[in-house]
């Protein structure tokens, strides 16, 4: 198949998905076109079978706001003109849905039919697409793809719950290439982490927030007061100076260290011992389910879908959002003994399996297969 692919090229969790399903769509043979504004930070080095198409978005005086939507609307039509492609999947409704739309008008009247899939992925529709600036587009955009899907039940549910959609919402859960988070840590690497042996805490995220990274922190001070531990941050975003801050308060900046963005999750997370993912809302969690994979355990809140993929007492544990005190208990209670952790460890590994990626990206063609 020739399939089209738009998403955020960032290290957001959509643009993350979007780029690994690509990828092995590509490995399974089909032709992926990428088109985005930027080449995707997951692509990687060259892969026969992918393209990337940039979306240029020419300034002019008048514009304050440059329209990215009907550049990236005419690329659309242009890339699948030229290349003959049989579907577009785009991720994150706004504005991929909507340029879709467009798109699929323009070409139509071309006597060309391009199906549109847009995938759902979180605050595309729990916080942002609910803003009344955008619902109505988003609603429509959505209710004219051939074919939606969400990521978990619960965003499933929430879109039901918020958007008039008149069409099945088909609930794909992400997923993660188990083999490739499977690393045996690199010791240099901890030990310059942990030079003493001490517990690594990892939490990664764009520091929104929704993520509440002063729980993050305040959990951490409280973990560290009774067991030897340092804490890795591994994103960026508006709340890192916020948790800097708050670091320094509780005594504890030292023990932190804020690596910034990073490619290589598969080795930082080879060398963690525990993943904190402290969010108001999470349609699904793909940084947890990338913990589990390397083996490391999740404390995190209950909140959207991470009920469905954090199994308390076996990959980890939940609380409510914001109960940094249960949190900071279920951290002391994997951490403090070598032997519950070793067992947490090996469990959350295990129950990534179900959502390894070889049963996953089957369920993504199949529903493709269904518009050729
Ligand atoms: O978490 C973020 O803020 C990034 C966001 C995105 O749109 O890139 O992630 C969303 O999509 C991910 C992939 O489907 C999900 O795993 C995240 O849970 C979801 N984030 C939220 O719902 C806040």
């Amino acid at each position: 198949m020739k399939i089209g692919i738009v998403c955020y090229p960032t290290f957001g969790g959509s643009g993350v998905l979007a780029t690994e399903l690509g990828k092995a769509l590509a490995q399974k043979g089909h032709l992926v076109h990428f088109i985005t504004y930027q080449q995707p930070v997951r692509l990687g080095s060259f892969t026969p079978n992918i393209l990337y198409h940039e979306v240029q978005v020419p300034t002019y005086p008048l514009f304050d706001y440059p329209p990215y939507e009907t550049a990236l609307a005419s690329t659309m039509v242009d890339v699948i003109k030229n290349n003959d492609l049989d579907l577009l999947h785009v991720h994150y409704a706004i504005p991929h849905a909507s340029a879709a739309y467009m798109a699929k008008q323009i070409l139509k009247k071309e006597g060309k039919n391009i199906p549109v899939i847009t995938t759902l992925h979180g605050t595309d529709i729990t916080l942002v697409g609910r803003d009344k600036t955008y619902a109505p587009v988003v609603t429509f955009s959505i209710n004219e793809s051939d074919a939606i899907t969400a990521v978990s039940e619960n965003l499933k549910a929430e879109t039901l719950s918020h958007f008039h959609i008149e069409k099945e919402i088909e609930v794909i859960v992400n997923f993660v290439d188990v083999s490739r988070f499977n690393r045996k840590p690199i010791d240099a690497f901890r030990r310059v982490i942990a030079p003493n042996g001490e517990r690594i805490l990892l939490h990664a995220s764009n520091f929104r927030k929704i993520k509440r990274v002063q729980d993050v922190v305040q959990i951490f001070a409280a973990v560290n007061k009774q067991i030897p531990s340092k804490l890795l941050f591994v994103g960026d975003g508006p709340e890192r100076s916020t948790a800097e801050d708050l670091s320094r308060e509780l005594g504890v900046c030292d023990e932190i260290r804020f690596v910034g963005k990073q490619e290589q999750m598969e080795d930082i997370l080879a060398i963690a011992d525990l993943f904190l993912l402290t969010s108001e809302y999470e349609s699904f969690g793909l940084a947890a389910l990338e913990a589990m994979a390397a083996g490391v355990p999740v404390v995190s809140t209950n909140a959207g879908g991470l009920a469905e993929i954090n199994v308390p007492g076996e990959t980890g544990y939940m609380s409510n959002v914001g109960d940094v005190e249960s949190m900071t208990r279920q951290a002391l209670q994997i951490l403090k003994e070598d032997a519950t952790l070793k067992s947490f460890k090996e469990r959350a590994a295990a129950h990534s399996k179900k959502y390894d990626i070889h049963y996953i990206v089957p369920q993504y063609e199949k529903l493709y297969e269904r518009f050729l």
